[in-house]
């Protein structure tokens, strides 16, 4: 059995007996049964799923896991592997100079960054990032770029080096608190950029006052195995947004993306290469009516691959899909 593999159950019920196996994961949905490792929860319809349709991914393990919760991060830790979930409610942040939203991102790396080096200096490999309304405009600007802001505020004050920038996503749902998880270790991540699309900590300024701090992709490695981490990917084609209110023309755009950062990741690994029919996606979706489009591509192009859809808001308001993926083997 991998030291971590992601299992995935609409039987929400069903968990509980694997608990001491769970290193932690993520509950898409409505509201479920609580559980007893950390849990990122998103408030957000499942296409194609009944409705209230409740799905539990979790990172599971053959490892003996320990657990704390520390500067309100709740994570879990299988030998050098640590899960970790963090929320922040914004208007715990509404009295400062800046937008409550920067604040919240930019104390919850810092306390994740804490949580690490308390660990023992364990490097970030993956980050999951939600909020609400992240294309509204508040204090004249996007929420989107705030939250930017704050990130990179707290990157740059702990871990100046951009080139270690861990895998990523970054997407509004329904409603909530900012909601970050993440998986970090203690060996150092392969990033792997995409030769097709600008690394998004060289964007340029019109897409917000701070760049996003990302890389397009990671390679990881868990004891005895390689990981690819394919971050969420959307129809960006050097730093411009490609097919306007075109969403078969996107997820192409965003497949083609996919591949490439497979191709470049393939010129590094360890073990054999990585193959569309090896990924899990999840996909988001602005629109939930857009998935029986976006499945029949999905299915032409990545046959044998797993999918999961999620409606979501993606981080440019002209991006209606935006598609991560992961892939593991053994090493
Ligand atoms: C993009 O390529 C689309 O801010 O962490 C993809 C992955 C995107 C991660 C993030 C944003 C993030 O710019 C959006």
């Amino acid at each position: 059995m991998s030291f971590l593999s992601l299992h995935s159950q609409s039987d929400v019920a069903s968990c509980e007996l694997q608990a001491e196996r769970v290193l932690g994961g993520f509950r898409l949905g409505g509201a479920a049964p609580a559980v007893e490792w950390p849990e990122q929860g998103l408030d957000a319809v499942l296409p194609g799923a009944p409705l209230h349709a409740t799905v539990r991914e979790f990172w599971a393990t053959p490892q003996h896991c320990i657990s704390g919760i520390d500067e309100g991060v709740a994570w879990r830790r299988a030998g050098d592997v640590l899960y970790g979930v963090i929320e922040l409610d914004e208007a715990d942040f509404a009295d400062g100079a800046c937008p409550p939203l920067q604040s919240a991102a930019e104390s919850a790396y810092r306390r994740i960054f804490h949580v690490l080096e308390a660990q023992g200096g364990l490097q970030l490999w993956r980050v999951w990032n939600y909020m609400a309304e992240i294309n509204a405009e508040t204090h004249g600007l996007e929420r989107y770029r705030q939250f930017n802001i704050g990130r990179q505020e707290a990157f740059e004050a702990v871990c100046s080096a951009v080139d270690q920038a861990p895998a990523a996503c970054a997407l509004g749902v329904r409603s909530g608190p900012l909601s970050i998880a993440f998986l970090a270790g203690k060996v150092p991540i392969r990033p792997i950029e995409n030769p097709r699309q600008l690394s998004a900590y060289c964007y340029p300024e019109t897409y917000g006052p701070r760049s996003p701090v990302f890389a397009r992709g990671a390679l990881v490695y868990p004891p005895g195995q390689e990981v690819l981490f394919i971050s969420g990917t959307a129809s960006i084609v050097g730093h411009r947004t490609v097919h306007h209110d075109d969403v078969v023309a996107q997820v192409r755009e965003s497949l083609a993306n996919v591949r490439a950062v497979m191709d470049e990741a393939n010129r590094h690994v360890r073990g054999g290469a990585f193959e569309c029919a090896m990924l899990v996606c999840r996909i988001y979706l602005r629109h939930a009516g857009d998935r029986l489009q976006v499945e029949a591509v999905m299915s032409e192009q990545f046959a044998g691959a797993h999918c999961q859809y999620v409606e979501a808001d993606v981080c440019r308001s002209d991006l209606l899909v935006e598609i991560e993926a992961m892939a593991s083997q053994p090493r």
